[in-house]
């Protein structure tokens, strides 16, 4: 048993649920209001797990901001969560692969999850994110707690090169 510590950024267009993610790990609570961040915020989230404590240093990049450069940010993450909502039009999907490429600028070889959340909203098929596939996206709601653990127990197994880590 050792205690992991990861850094991981939290990027995605403003308004896809990156605050409301990242509080309702946080505090179990579903933030009704949307209140758009403005610079980047940093939070600790802490899970038991068979191999001890893992904690999770999650930077939210504000998605409004797409103009200023966050590199530093890049610089210093182990793993990325890439966010998008589940009604994201054809005009919106360019932005899940910018957002990405810009990280990727910065470290080609980062592990990425993608999350579809608000799931709850819509109903049937949604798109799929280039890079997603059967093992690194995840369709979550925030507001119904659908798969709320995955994204962050993936980065866990894929960081510590560990498939056999479950949160506790
Ligand atoms: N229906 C639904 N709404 C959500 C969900 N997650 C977040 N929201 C709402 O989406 C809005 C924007 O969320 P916020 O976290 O501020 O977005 P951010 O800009 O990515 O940080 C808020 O009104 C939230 O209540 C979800 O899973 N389902
Ligand atoms: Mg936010």
């Amino acid at each position: 048993m050792h205690n992991m510590e990861f850094t991981i950024i939290l990027v995605g267009n403003g308004g896809v649920g990156k605050s409301t993610y990242i509080k309702k790990l946080l505090t179990n609570t579903f933030q009704q209001q949307y209140l758009t961040t403005v610079s980047p915020t940093y939070q600790s989230l802490v899970f038991n797990s068979n191999r001890g404590l893992i904690t999770f240093n999650v930077i939210e990049i504000p998605g409004q901001e797409i103009f200023t450069d966050f590199t530093g940010y890049y610089t210093i993450a182990d793993g990325v969560i890439s966010m998008n909502e589940a009604s994201t039009g054809i005009s919106m999907q360019q932005w899940i692969e910018k957002w990405v490429n810009k990280v990727k600028q910065v470290n080609n070889s980062i592990p990425i999850v993608y999350c579809t959340n608000k799931i709850d909203c819509t109903k049937g098929k949604y798109y799929t994110p280039k890079g997603a596939n059967g093992n690194n996206w995840f369709k979550i709601s925030c507001k119904n707690n659908t798969n709320l653990y995955q994204p962050l127990l993936y980065l866990a197994r894929n960081l510590s090169n560990d498939p056999s880590i479950q949160f506790i």
